[in-house]
């Protein structure tokens, strides 16, 4: 079990620590416009809680929103409001005004810390929301904007806010898979609780680390692997305004990366850009945001000698609850429950299930849910577990392996189909590059299986092409799940975390 201490402040324990022990010359972020060390990030982060607390009137408890791409003076943000006592909500830079302003008004957000170069649609949202009276922008890390200008002048130094582990650190929202934007609230000690969890646990994780992430900060999935993880282990952020697949791979190179957090689309996307390239300083590689395909998998295995840990994690959770590394990979399986978290199915009547059978997974552990609705926080939670929404088969020596959102159960003539068991089917093929399965309503069998399908560079789209893609599924699954239907398709909709939503499909 995690013990916290009962007065905890998030942001000391990440960066003022590593300056108290002697480490405040190591490189803490690294990217193309410079490189800051953790006695940087220390004073950044202390001249922005004091430029908050004393000229901008910001008061413990104050929400504060921060919109950018990942970067020093981003994190001196993030750890400037948390010294300050405020509560974090970042958000993704991609945003548009509507969505900025849904944010502002439920989070009641007093305080905003925006790159210039993403002000315009902030500034719209927060017209239309009314609730921010002080706006700080910065200029990337080029150091020219107002807010650097201003904590120039301000003194150096500031004591953090004395805040409880219990006090809430930030509020993440994701607009989920249903298009609805949720709101979790997370505490200062469920802020180290994944790095002393997880990355602990699974990560081997040393200092002096390189830690590369194509996931923004307002994606928790990034927040660990940019922020949390590299600070609570001493080891350096390389950070990319624009995490392309070249750009990762630029990183990786330039920046001797060892430790790489993506998607699984992006480590499909990856594989076939590697030639000539020495990713040799890479150890560890971590998927999560999406189920990983076992034919991705094994495919970067055989391209780089590299196993990817995968996980399964949540907003609601923090981060990734089920995983597996090292030996205890088993391809095809996410892996087991993270030490210090519980995890089983649920069946029909919301009971854990004897392990060996496949339903609802559900979770216990250090982090949890904390809606701001009540409505999804009594569905999402029940008798104190954490119901993912995800369908998932438990073997009897505890190992997990994804089935299906709970939704993404298609029931055609009376058979259940997964629909990650075709696109897994379908991604074997080469043409493929990426695709997505849904269920649509079809008079003879009550629905019926419908792909859409994103081509591989040089494959053409058409009936020929459809046609091969069935012959292939029937060859790979069971003949009655092919798709009888495929439309090919430029890209798929997915949220900003880069998750599908099969609700635009159907719709
Ligand atoms: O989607 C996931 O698997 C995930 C992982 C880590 C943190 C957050 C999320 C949503």
């Amino acid at each position: 079990e995690l013990r916290y201490p009962d007065r905890l402040n998030a942001a000391v324990e990440l960066i003022d620590r590593a300056v108290a022990e002697g480490d405040g010359d190591r490189p803490a972020v690294v990217n193309a416009q410079g490189r800051w060390t953790y006695a940087d990030l220390k004073d950044m982060s202390d001249r922005i809680a004091r430029l908050l607390v004393e000229e901008e009137g910001l008061l413990p408890g104050n929400r504060v929103f921060l919109r950018g791409p990942n970067g020093a003076t981003l994190f001196a943000a993030w750890l400037g409001i948390l010294k300050a006592g405020g509560i974090v909500v970042a958000t993704m830079p991609i945003l548009r005004p509507g969505e900025i302003a849904t944010i502002l008004k439920r989070a009641e957000i007093s305080h905003a810390i925006v790159d210039s170069r993403f002000i315009g649609d902030f500034r719209l949202g927060a017209d239309e929301a009314g609730t921010v009276r002080s706006l700080l922008r910065y200029d990337g890390d080029h150091g020219k904007g107002e807010l650097e200008t201003r904590i120039a002048t301000v003194e150096p130094g500031f004591t953090p806010v004395d805040t409880g582990g219990e006090d809430p650190a930030l509020i993440a929202f994701t607009s989920g898979t249903t298009g609805i934007p949720k709101g979790c609230v997370h505490f200062h000690r469920d802020i180290l609780a994944p790095c002393d969890a997880f990355a602990a646990h699974l990560l081997d994780p040393r200092p002096g680390d390189v830690w590369l992430t194509s996931a923004p900060i307002a994606f928790t999935f990034g927040l660990g692997a940019t922020l949390l993880f590299p600070f609570r282990f001493r080891g350096c952020a390389a950070t990319l305004e624009q995490a392309t697949p070249p750009a990762m791979l630029d990183a990786i190179e330039t920046h001797k990366v060892t430790s790489l957090f993506t998607a699984p689309t992006a480590y499909k996307t990856i594989i076939g850009q590697l030639g000539g390239r020495d990713i040799s300083s890479l150890r560890t590689c971590v998927s999560a945001g999406e189920h990983l395909p076992k034919a991705t998998w094994e495919a970067w295995q055989r391209a780089t000698g590299l196993e990817i840990i995968d996980g399964i994690g949540s907003t609601e959770l923090m981060h990734i609850f089920i995983s597996a590394s090292g030996g205890d990979i088993r391809p095809g399986f996410t892996g087991k429950a993270v030490p210090g978290y519980r995890a089983c199915v649920l069946g029909e009547d919301d009971r854990p299930l004897p392990a060996g059978n496949t339903g609802r997974l559900a979770v216990k552990g250090p982090t949890g849910c904390r809606y701001f609705d009540d409505d999804r926080q009594a569905k999402y939670v029940i008798a104190g577990w954490n119901v993912t929404g995800d369908t998932y088969e438990q073997t009897e020596d505890g190992y997990f392996r994804y089935v299906a959102r709970s939704d993404d159960m298609i029931i055609s003539s009376g058979y259940n189909i997964g629909a990650p068991e075709v696109e897994n089917a379908l991604l074997s093929h080469p043409a493929v590059q990426e695709c997505a399965v849904i269920g649509v309503a079809c008079a003879e069998r009550g629905q019926k299986v419908k792909a859409f399908v994103v081509l591989a560079p040089g494959h053409a789209a058409g009936d020929d092409q459809a046609r091969t893609l069935q012959d292939h599924t029937k060859a790979m699954i069971a003949p009655y799940k092919y798709p009888r239907e495929i439309t090919f398709v430029e890209v798929l909709p997915k949220t900003a975390n880069g998750k599908l939503q099969r609700f635009a499909l159907r719709a």
